[in-house]
């Protein structure tokens, strides 16, 4: 029985990835905290509440966690509402805490990754028309000078904005996000919105930080099409692939934003990112249907392949060496943002894990640039319109007495990064069902 060592490139990053609403707590300035609010909106009609009460320093026992158990990076967002609570005030006892986690990360040797937009905004933003005003480019880059400026000293790696693509669909395609529109219109203003203030974000960094790495992060999906033979099916896979993936990361490329039927140039997005930030959960396999309203598919997973245990996502590693193939072509360096899986019971979480790093692995091996992977998420996390419902972390979190339940992911996700490699002895200890798959 071969007993090879998969090993990673010297220097890579292995961390965990957060966001300020998930696990702060007591954000009550935000359009979520509105959203939540509202009867109905978020499954069991769950609140963010005191989350993993990071703002009441819980952070701090936290970061201990991610840097005992080996890891060297950590990705985690600002919120913008605490920095900047209404348009002409800016928060700097806020700006003083974020330093100080950002510290904390120093200090433990824990590289941070700061996202400067994770789906949250400021309720003054969003009574203003949130991102479907065309001021709100602007209005975000004032907000990047403010945060870039005061916290240049401990980060140099910047994601501008989280999942473009997630946060307009979710907010303006029917998605369950605020502000709970379904207007391909609205859509299409909000997502060239986005780009135009990545734009600005990308220069205002640079200004201010010379040596900055900006990216962005793209939730990546692979759409199978479900009848091999048949031209519609082809037809949807494409064009979802092209209003999905390609929409966004086109115009940073070219300065061309196509989305769905529309288009227009923003020039000054072109040649916009420093690397590629990829996040990547699940395939779908998708056929057209008669239904404008779906953008005229349906959607499944590819059968066959173990589904997590709300259903929300599938074990499918082929489609993440898809993504990892598909950012490549940027010839950019590559970040893994976010790759994770919802399980309480943590059993399957091994599995979606080692089967997810051994295809980085391949990827790897092709010399892909692939500079670090942050998996979502450390500790278990509101999320977002599926509420408390999902259970994301390696360490699990009790929310009546904010106790955190260490899960065997830990361990496992340990070793790789201590070792910077995922070892035989790793897979036997921790999913021996996957030895065949892997050891063959
Ligand atoms: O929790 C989210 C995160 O905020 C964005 N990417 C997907 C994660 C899991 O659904």
């Amino acid at each position: 029985m071969p007993t090879a060592t998969f090993h990673f490139p010297r220097g890579f990053l292995w961390g965990t990835a957060t966001a300020a609403h998930q696990v702060e707590g007591q954000n009550t300035n935000n359009n979520w905290a509105a959203w939540e609010s509202e009867p109905g909106r978020i499954l069991e009609d769950d609140k963010a509440g005191l989350a993993c009460d990071w703002w009441g320093g819980r952070w701090r026992e936290d970061f201990d966690r991610a840097a005992e158990s080996g890891q060297n990076a950590h990705r985690l967002s600002i919120e913008w509402s605490r920095v900047q609570p209404q348009p002409d005030r800016w928060d700097e006892d806020a700006l003083d805490r974020y330093r100080a986690m950002l510290r904390g990360l120093v200090e433990r040797k824990l590289t941070p990754m700061v996202t400067l937009h994770h789906f949250s905004d400021p309720l003054w933003l969003h009574q203003r028309g949130s991102w479907e005003n065309a001021e709100t480019p602007a209005y975000f880059d004032a907000f990047v000078h403010k945060v870039v400026g005061a916290l240049k000293e401990y980060v140099s790696l910047w994601v501008t904005i989280n999942e473009p693509n997630v946060y307009t669909y979710g907010g303006w395609l029917g998605g369950g996000f605020p502000p709970g529109k379904n207007d391909l219109n609205l859509a299409y203003a909000v997502m060239g919105n986005l780009v135009r203030a990545h734009a600005l974000a990308y220069r205002s960094i640079h200004a201010i930080q010379p040596q900055a790495q900006v990216g962005f992060a793209h939730h990546y999906r692979s759409f199978w099409q479900t009848h091999k033979n048949s031209p519609l099916d082809k037809l949807v896979a494409r064009q979802l692939h092209l209003a999905w993936n390609e929409s966004f990361m086109r115009a940073l490329t070219d300065g061309r934003f196509h989305f769905l039927t529309k288009r227009c140039r923003i020039p000054e997005a072109a040649g916009t990112q420093d690397f590629i930030g990829l996040n990547y959960y699940s395939v779908d396999e998708v056929a057209f249907a008669l239904a404008p309203g779906e953008l005229f598919h349906k959607r499944r997973f590819p059968p066959g392949y173990e589904v997590s245990e709300t259903g929300q996502s599938a074990n499918v590693p082929r489609g993440f060496f898809e993504g990892l193939k598909w950012a490549h072509q940027r010839r950019l360096p590559i970040y893994v943002t976010e790759n994770g899986i919802e399980d309480r019971v943590d059993d399957f979480r091994r599995r979606y894990t080692l089967l997810h790093l051994h295809q980085l692995w391949r990827a790897c091996n092709f010399n892909w640039e692939i500079k670090g992977y942050f998996h979502w998420s450390l500790v278990d996390n509101f999320e977002w319109e599926r509420g408390w419902t999902q259970r994301f972390g390696l360490w699990g979190l009790e929310n009546e007495t904010q106790k955190r339940v260490r899960r065997p992911s830990v361990d496992m996700y340990a070793a790789i990064c201590r070792e910077n490699a995922i070892s035989y002895a790793t897979v036997e200890k921790f999913a021996p069902e996957l030895v065949p798959v892997l050891y063959p």
